[in-house]
């Protein structure tokens, strides 16, 4: 095996055993046997080592165990990591590598990260605004991270300018087929999984579509949060945009929405029509909506068949948005235009959601889509 360029950590029976040219040669005792498999696929032999590389920063165990997880979860950050830490003995070579699965729900795409084997996202807000690129990166609306939460899940998301909103529909319905890919299960499966919106139940059906129970909607003006109203609900309220006042109702699924049909005392919406990037951006940094908003322009086709566009806070014009269309079917039937069970065409695709009397919780069904996988260096 050659042997060029690369760290022997072993013995001299080790490294005379592969022909002893390697490049670096660190002696030590033998480390286990899951780190050694991993050191041969990885091109780093770690045979028999513990090596006392830098008593003032990380110790040998360390790297290898860091190492070790980072394979164990099936992505993550891969072993080159441990290169930085021998930056004093061989220069800097630090390169990490991202493995990720590209998912789409109607269109709305997101960069999957197996993140189990740690309790924070694996890479920063900036990567993610990278990686987001459509044309330097992967491309994607956001990138979502897999979690653990004890004996269940958590998802966690970054949108594609890098912040961190609380909760994603399409995203979570993506979450639901991805889990059971890592967890090579089948329809019918459940899942429980924790988000910064609280916990979200997600099932995964036969018919390949996944059924989220979304939780109850909140109105309160404080919870969206808006300005528009001190206290209480805002519904058909007016409010000003580009010299025009529109009528909106606003309603949180975790995430802030600004729902609109139109403009005060004028007709329906057309909203093919609508000069979205012109006015999307003014209605999400609107000074109504301390933490930004997601803003809906909704059509009426009739009381059960709504169709929208979306222009998504941290994210812009997108093909889809879950608790965008989940929101819509809540102002739609505040504003007494629509029932409570109704589809919801997105420019992506349809959407059955329900807001059920029983409960007072939201039923959103849809498709969730594998893309492709692959890995990216994410540079120092
Ligand atoms: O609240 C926000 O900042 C949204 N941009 C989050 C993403 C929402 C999503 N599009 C959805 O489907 O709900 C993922």
């Amino acid at each position: 095996m050659a042997l060029r360029n690369q760290v022997l950590l072993g013995n001299r029976a080790g490294a005379s055993a592969f022909g002893g040219d390697c490049s670096l040669f660190l002696p030590g005792k033998p480390l286990g046997t899951r780190a050694q498999r991993l050191a041969v696929q990885r091109s780093v032999l770690l045979w028999g080592a513990r090596a006392n590389l830098d008593s003032s920063s990380t110790s040998a165990t360390d790297l290898f165990t860091e190492a070790a997880s980072g394979r164990a979860g099936g992505g993550g950050v891969k072993l080159e990591k441990v290169f930085d830490s021998f930056d004093g003995v061989k220069g800097k070579a630090s390169k990490r590598t991202l493995e990720f699965v590209k998912y789409h729900g109607i269109g709305n795409d997101f960069i999957m990260v197996n993140n189990l084997n740690s309790s924070e996202p694996i890479i920063t807000p900036a990567e993610a605004v990278r990686l987001c690129d459509r044309h330097t990166g992967i491309g994607g609306d956001g990138v979502i991270f897999v979690m653990r939460d004890n004996d269940n899940y958590q998802m966690r998301i970054y949108n594609s300018d890098g912040t961190e909103p609380e909760m994603c529909g399409n995203g979570i319905r993506c979450v639901a087929k991805y889990l059971a890919e890592i967890e090579k299960a089948t329809a019918p499966k459940s899942y429980k999984v924790l988000t910064l919106a609280g916990y979200m139940i997600l099932e995964l059906r036969e018919d390949g579509q996944v059924c989220v129970d979304m939780g109850p909607p909140y109105l309160e003006a404080a919870e969206i949060p808006t300005k528009l109203a001190a206290r209480g609900e805002v519904v058909k309220a007016p409010l000003v945009v580009d010299g025009k006042t529109w009528q909106v109702t606003c309603v949180s699924m975790g995430n802030p929405h600004c729902i609109t049909f139109g403009e005060e005392g004028g007709e329906g919406l057309n909203v093919d029509a609508l000069p979205l990037e012109q006015i999307g951006p003014l209605f999400e940094h609107h000074e109504m909506f301390p933490a930004r908003t997601n803003t809906e322009f909704v059509e009426v086709i009739s009381r059960t068949h709504l169709k929208m566009r979306v222009w998504e806070r941290g994210a812009g014009a997108t093909q889809a948005c879950g608790t965008g269309a989940c929101a819509l079917v809540v102002a739609a039937v505040k504003e007494g235009r629509a029932e409570r069970n109704c589809t919801v065409d997105l420019p992506g695709g349809p959407l059955e959601i329900e807001w059920r009397e029983s409960d007072n919780h939201i039923y959103m069904t849809g498709p969730a889509e594998r893309v492709f996988q692959g890995s990216v260096v994410l540079g120092n």
